[in-house]
């Protein structure tokens, strides 16, 4: 039985292995069925699921509402294009619109596709309403940002992995430090032409970095004064996963332009958008951007059931909660080991640094340790974990994960 079992894993890895593309390195789990807070593998063992699908199965796993309404949508209408209307769009965008405070919302399906409508939107913007001279508009982003994979998004990537050999890259970007006040106020009095500021609130990719408290605000502020769109990338913050609807409301900011992505479904279909008042939105005419899937009734009646859930089930206080306690509890861990340098984060989105190069295998060997023990978690370059269980979790589920966790850790401090 065992044996057999173990064959499924492998054979699943093989199959992969040789016909698909090796655009990815995953840990050598096969995952099979996934519930709330849990997942099992093919070979039936049970683990606590430490990344969420980086973020997109926030209300956990196969959440019996949202899937519920899936299947009932699905046996009604899937999809029409937008060449016709269908009843279930209005009233999400209604919905969305309400809920996150904005006039109007553009629906997309990935989280890259949202980032680059609101590049779009954000340039259009600015010829039509700033009269920036045409072909010129730039947009300001920070280093190590993270936003997708599109040409146009890695090209203001300064990923070499992501971007490197794709050129010819997509002009019109200008890249400054991340977290620092100065380095945007310098950019909007110096350069010509800027049109928009697109950040995370949080930088997910480069290690669930959190800026300095006032970053935010001040950031806002300048992008005000100097009328310069502020374009917040919510797709891996947004949607309760920092402890907050969004990262930007521990500011108490509101974005020009919100991009969201990624839990907007739960994780149960590729649902994105892109809010913005009005003012903004009134640029994009007929036939001037759009997508096939974009807007359709199955993602419409999933996306708000999905947020329904967020609000129902008070997942932006669970996750402020118990992370809270996560960090005190990883906090602990870092006082007593070497191993650790610190861990940072937010909400239910946070990391712990390991002192070792970038380039080490460490972070990886805690992971395969980790995953023995019953809980998958993704190394985010060689020395950092990332930590993002889906926020359904209860105080006595996460307590038993930082137990796994210390164990792991100190299991490879001796
Ligand atoms: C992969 C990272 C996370 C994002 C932000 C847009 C997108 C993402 C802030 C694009 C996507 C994903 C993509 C995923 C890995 C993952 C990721 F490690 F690469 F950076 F979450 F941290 N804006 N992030 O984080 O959304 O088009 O993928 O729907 O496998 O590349 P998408």
């Amino acid at each position: 039985m065992l044996v057999k079992n173990q064959g499924a894993t492998q054979s699943a890895i093989a199959l992969e292995d040789q016909f698909g593309a090796h655009n990815y390195h995953p840990l050598p789990v096969v995952l099979h069925r996934g519930e709330g807070v849990y997942v099992w593998d093919v070979e039936g063992k049970k683990y606590y699921d430490f990344l969420s699908a980086y973020s997109a199965v926030n209300q956990g796993h196969c959440h019996p509402r949202i899937i519920n309404k899936l299947k009932e949508q699905a046996e009604t209408l899937t999809l029409t294009s937008r060449a016709f209307y269908n009843d279930q769009l209005g009233v999400y965008e209604k919905y969305v619109t309400e809920y996150f405070g904005f006039d109007k919302v553009l629906p997309m399906n990935t989280g890259a596709e949202a980032v680059e409508t609101a590049i779009k939107i954000c340039r259009k913007y600015a010829y039509e309403k700033k009269g920036i001279p045409e072909e010129s508009a730039k947009i300001v982003v920070c280093e190590n940002n993270f936003h997708g994979r599109t040409t146009t998004i890695i090209s203001f990537s300064n990923d070499e992995t992501a971007r490197k050999n794709f050129g010819p890259y997509t002009p019109g970007f200008v890249k400054i430090p991340y977290d620092d006040l100065s380095s945007l106020e310098e950019i909007l009095k110096t350069e010509e032409n800027i049109a928009g500021f697109l950040f995370e609130p949080i930088q997910g990719e480069a290690g669930v970095y959190v800026p300095q408290e006032g970053y935010l605000k001040g950031a806002r502020e300048l992008c005000a004064e100097h009328d310069v769109l502020f374009i917040a990338d919510e797709v891996q913050t947004g949607i309760a996963r920092t402890g907050k609807l969004l990262a930007v409301h521990h500011e108490e900011v509101q974005p020009d332009i919100l991009i969201l992505g990624k839990a907007l479904s739960g994780g149960v279909y590729p649902v994105s958008a892109v809010l913005a008042d009005n003012h903004i939105m009134e640029v994009i005419r007929p036939g001037e951007h759009g997508s096939t899937f974009g807007g359709n009734p199955l993602a419409s009646a999933i996306a708000m059931e999905a947020l329904e859930v967020v609000k129902d089930e008070k997942l932006a206080e669970n996750a402020e909660r118990l992370g809270r306690i996560f960090r005190s509890e990883m906090q602990k861990l870092v006082d007593h080991s070497e191993l650790l340098v610190l861990v940072r984060g937010k909400g239910l989105l946070n990391a712990i640094v390991i002192n070792d190069s970038e380039d080490s295998s460490t972070a990886w060997d805690i992971c395969m340790k980790l995953k023995e023990n019953g809980l998958l978690a993704k190394p985010t370059h060689g020395n950092i974990i990332r930590f993002a269980p889906p926020l359904v979790m209860t105080e006595e589920q996460l307590r038993e994960c930082a137990d796994i966790i210390a164990q792991t850790i100190r299991s490879f401090s001796k």
